[in-house]
């Protein structure tokens, strides 16, 4: 199977990293916001191919899958002209900027029977994977209350800048739709249930932030003379707390934060039920927490020769061998691509589909109107 990538930005690169390591893929070529930055990502990766722009992309017929990591305002006609060409798509998150455009890729997807799935690339670290597999096979009874959040810093300065901190380019939810929706997908993916109501607090630490004269990558780094940059008015969030309730009647809470100095990648999840609890930190991943009431607590680790099959099936290393974050943007893909090898119309996998992708932008969109309105809000889907 052959791949291309467009953009070449943070996650283009981490997209074509993974899928380098990826075997009975051949990532094919890359296309940039510019030929010359095509030009140099394919030199830089030793790719075939640099397209000069989307079209010469999307309409090369070697191309069996796109690999889409722009900005998202793109997401959606992207995805549209891919699966219209005949392509199989992988997106990053979220899917697109509205739910009315989600609804019309999932309307997409099931016509042309095309393999569509949405980079929740979270749910592939082993010991989550592990988490859904003990969660289903009942070690945690049932699941009563989900808990935690995903912290980053990499946006604390109101120096700090990337297109992501612009509703025009990013959508209206910042912090929540980057990594909140991570952690809710996570979380439902784990625990089966899915949110159906939502109370919403957000919060811009800063209104106004120091762009710089000059595109910067994301977790790129600091900017250094304040001659440099130039005031733009931010009204995406930087802090959203979400309280929900699930279909299957637990509880939830999580905290999302793009400014907690410390936290460069932080996500966390308590899952607790009637029989036990388990704990998991990303920056950490390669143990999880089990507790119990009535016996002794425990640390799980990661390893396939003592995880569940469906677990071992996305872990490459043996125990004591730590796989980590590249890793499971590897895994997701071998996902992705096993459902395309299947031959079956639009064969899904433990990847996120189109229709998980869009559950997350109804989940925005209660977000925003739960925060503006300062209450409850049922999702469109529940
Ligand atoms: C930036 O916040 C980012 O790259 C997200 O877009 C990813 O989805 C997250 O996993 C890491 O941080």
């Amino acid at each position: 199977m052959k791949a291309a990538i467009t953009s070449t930005g943070f996650m283009g690169g981490v997209h074509a990293e993974a899928l380098k390591r990826l075997q009975g893929v051949t990532l094919v070529g890359i296309q940039g916001s510019s030929p010359e930055k095509s030009e140099s990502a394919a030199t830089r990766l030793e790719l075939e191919k640099a397209y000069d722009d989307w079209n010469a992309l999307v309409s090369d017929p070697d191309i069996d899958a796109v690999h889409i990591t722009t900005p998202n305002r793109l997401h959606f006609s992207q995805a549209v002209d891919a699966m219209k060409a005949g392509k199989h798509v992988l997106c990053e998150k979220p899917l697109a900027m509205t739910s009315k455009e989600s609804a019309e890729l999932v309307r997409l997807a099931e016509e042309t029977g095309l393999v569509a799935g949405v980079n929740y690339n979270l749910r592939f670290y082993p010991l989550s994977l592990e988490a859904k597999a003990r969660v289903h096979r009942g070690d945690l009874g049932s699941v009563h209350s989900v808990f935690g959040s995903y912290q980053q810093d990499w946006l604390l300065h109101e120096t700090d800048y990337n297109w992501r901190v612009l509703a025009e380019e990013q959508g209206a939810l910042r912090a929540v739709a980057d990594i909140g929706t991570h952690w809710v997908d996570l979380v439902q993916n784990i625990t089966g249930q899915k949110v159906t109501e939502v109370l919403a607090d957000l919060h811009t630490l800063h209104p106004v932030r120091r762009r710089p004269k000059g595109e910067v990558e994301t977790f790129s780094g600091k900017v250094d003379s304040a001659d440099a940059t130039e005031p733009v008015d931010v009204t995406t969030d930087d802090i959203g707390c979400l309280i929900f309730r699930l279909d299957g009647g637990a509880r939830g809470m999580v905290f999302v934060s793009q400014v907690t100095p410390g936290k460069k990648n932080c996500l966390r999840y308590e899952i607790a039920g009637s029989k036990g609890t388990i704990e998991f930190n990303s920056e950490e991943p390669n143990t999880a927490w089990i507790g119990s009431r009535d016996e002794a607590n425990q640390i799980l680790l990661k390893d396939p020769g003592l995880n569940a099959e469906s677990t071992r099936h996305f872990t490459d290393y043996p125990g004591g061998h730590a796989e980590g974050f590249p890793d499971t943007f590897k895994m997701c893909f071998r996902s992705f691509y096993d459902a395309i090898a299947s031959g079956e119309k639009g064969a899904g996998g433990e990847f996120a589909s189109f229709e998980e992708g869009h559950r997350e932008i109804v989940l925005c969109d209660a977000v925003i109107e739960s925060a503006e309105k300062q209450g409850w809000v049922k999702l469109e889907t529940a």
